[in-house]
């Protein structure tokens, strides 16, 4: 490394358009705690995809850096849901009655499966492409994909690669500061290609991560003005410790929960609102609202920003539980646009996913938004449909509750999101399911064999059809009403559930369809 302070470049692989928040709090850290270093960031998801290497390499030969530091964000990005065409495409493989459609879905499976792998192929190129123009370069990979992946990463990386777990200011500024004294959990690819793993010791304190200094990020970030008028993402705290079955999220983040200063996130935003005329707000914690005393710490945001008079709207995801009347109302008052939660309308898939949470007291809860100061709010359902413990009755159930929430809502404002669990790698999900035999325990997560990546989207029979045959229906129909498509696809699951006649053997999941379909010989459920 060299004596004088050392040049970082940045670089944002590429992703649909979203706010780099991510790699912005590292810069900021290290720029914090150390002036003197010279930061640039290239965004590019920002830029043509014909143009990426061009650019990438006039900026290595511009700027000559000493550490190119790439952020990866996706990586195994299949949690298809009504907004991503993967969904209708493997919807109408696996359930389409037409083989006109199924035929055309393999072929349309085929293109994205390409765009998969090249882009995954062409991150790698980008970072072979720094090692050969700049040989002595250390380079840095960070970012939730590599949180996941990193020793798959660091196994296709090019030599002298650091590959940065979970999160990173400290563990960049420790490579910055010549990496003889390292933090954080990393693997790390020496010059003879030896991977080795340090997993982290320290605690970062997060009440280290002051306000944003967005004069300072703009000054290094050209592009950062392109995103002013979209969601920004703003981190409150790390962490979650709970085990939803699913998710990972307490592995990527860590189970404790760690805060940052209410006062100084409320100052972030107010900058971002008044200076650049920011006006939504996406808080981008594994989950803003989850244990007693995150709720807490949220309130006394919410207390700052009702002092500083924000003028914003904002998300993110939520639990309800220990909400109160007068938290609901801050919440409201402070510009909450819509409700984001995991939703199922059976306690037992909530316990069997070990979600941790009172159905009742939950719905209880939306009514107390209702009660307090709700005005149109979306109410947006996340459901784990088909999870691992569905029946037809919890099936119903859902429904039933989804209908209930319609009726205190209004219908146009209850968005039921038609989504599957994604299998991901650690998760006792996917122990339960190789346990099961769904999956083979030397399975691989990153795998390019379609039939693989088509079952770690969790939709299996019998249900797995007669959800994938209303939702095509639902395509087809709100292609010409414009009704919202998971909507559409509950009321048609509905009238197709009260078509069924329990089987034989009523504990089996199995079914039988009476009516129209079968009169067609087609088995709603098989
Ligand atoms: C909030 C969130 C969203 C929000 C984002 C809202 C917004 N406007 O920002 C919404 C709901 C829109 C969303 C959408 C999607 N998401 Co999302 N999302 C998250 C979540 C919960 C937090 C991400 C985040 O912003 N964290 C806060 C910032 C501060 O942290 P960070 O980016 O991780 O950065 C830290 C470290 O990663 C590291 N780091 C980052 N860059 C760098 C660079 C260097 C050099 C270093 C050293 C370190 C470093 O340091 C940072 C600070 O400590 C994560 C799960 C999680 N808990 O991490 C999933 C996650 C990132 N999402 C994921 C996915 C797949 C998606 C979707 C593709 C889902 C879909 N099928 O549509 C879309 C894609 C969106 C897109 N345009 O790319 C995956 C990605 C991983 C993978 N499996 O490949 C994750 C990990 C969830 C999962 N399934 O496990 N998402
Ligand atoms: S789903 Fe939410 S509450 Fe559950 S473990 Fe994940 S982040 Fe935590």
């Amino acid at each position: 490394m060299p004596t004088e302070a050392p040049k970082v470049l940045y670089v944002r692989l590429p992703c649909w358009k979203i706010y780099p928040g991510g790699v912005i709090y590292v810069a900021d850290f290290v720029h914090k705690q150390r002036p003197g270093i010279h930061q640039h960031l290239l965004d590019l998801a920002l830029i043509a995809p014909s143009a990426r290497r061009r650019v990438l390499a006039e900026h290595l030969r511009t700027l000559q850096p000493n550490i190119v530091a790439f952020s990866w964000r996706n990586m195994q990005s299949f949690g298809p849901h009504p907004e991503d065409d993967a969904l209708d495409v493997v919807m109408n493989f696996d359930h389409s009655p037409k083989w006109r459609n199924k035929l055309k879905a393999a072929v349309d499976a085929t293109r994205i499966l390409w765009d998969y792998a090249a882009s995954r192929m062409r991150n790698f190129g980008y970072m072979k492409l720094v090692r050969r123009l700049l040989p002595e370069t250390r380079i840095v990979v960070g970012g939730t994909a590599v949180s996941i992946f990193g020793k798959y990463v660091a196994e296709k990386c090019p030599r002298d690669t650091v590959v940065v777990i979970g999160e990173g200011e400290d563990a960049m500024l420790a490579i910055i500061d010549g990496f003889t004294q390292p933090a954080g959990e990393f693997y790390y690819k020496d010059d003879a290609g030896t991977i080795t793993h340090r997993l982290r010791h320290e605690t970062f304190d997060l009440s280290r991560l002051t306000a944003v200094d967005f004069p300072y990020i703009e000054s290094i970030f050209p592009h950062f003005r392109a995103y002013l008028d979209g969601d920004i993402g703003v981190h409150t705290k790390r962490g979650c410790p709970l085990q939803c079955h699913f998710c990972l999220y307490n592995k990527i983040e860590g189970p404790k929960q760690r805060y940052r200063e209410p006062a100084e996130v409320a100052k972030e935003i107010e900058i971002l609102n008044k200076q650049y005329g920011v006006k939504h707000i996406w808080f981008t914690d594994a989950q803003f609202f989850s244990t007693k005393r995150s709720v807490e710490h949220v309130e006394r945001i919410l207390d700052e920003l009702l002092t500083r008079k924000t003028d914003i709207t904002w998300s993110g995801y939520i639990r309800l539980n220990h909400l109160t009347p007068e938290i609901v109302r801050k919440m409201l008052a402070t510009g909450m646009s819509s409700v984001d939660l995991s939703f199922t309308g059976s306690q037992e898939v909530v316990d069997k996913l070990t979600l941790g949470y009172s159905l009742d007291q939950q719905m209880d809860a939306l009514r107390m938004f209702k009660a307090h100061g709700y005005t149109n709010q979306k109410i947006k359902l996340y459901i784990p449909l088909n999870a691992p413990g569905e029946t037809i009755a919890t099936l119903k159930a859902t429904i039933e509750k989804i209908r209930e929430l319609c009726d205190l809502f209004g219908r146009d404002n209850v968005l039921p999101f038609i989504f599957f669990i994604g299998i991901q790698p650690n998760t006792p999900v996917e122990k339960l399911l190789i346990h099961q035999g769904y999956l083979k325990p030397d399975y691989n997560p990153l795998t390019l064999n379609p039939f693989t990546i088509k079952k770690l989207l969790y939709n299996p029979k019998p249900l797995g059809r007669l959800i994938g045959r209303a939702y095509l229906e639902a395509v087809e129909s709100t292609d010409a009403s414009g009704e919202y498509i998971g909507r559409a696809t509950m009321d048609i699951m509905e009238r197709n559930l009260a078509k069924l006649k329990p089987a034989l053997h009523p504990e089996e999941r199995s079914c039988v369809l009476v009516g129209s379909d079968q009169a067609k010989g087609e088995p709603g459920c098989p």
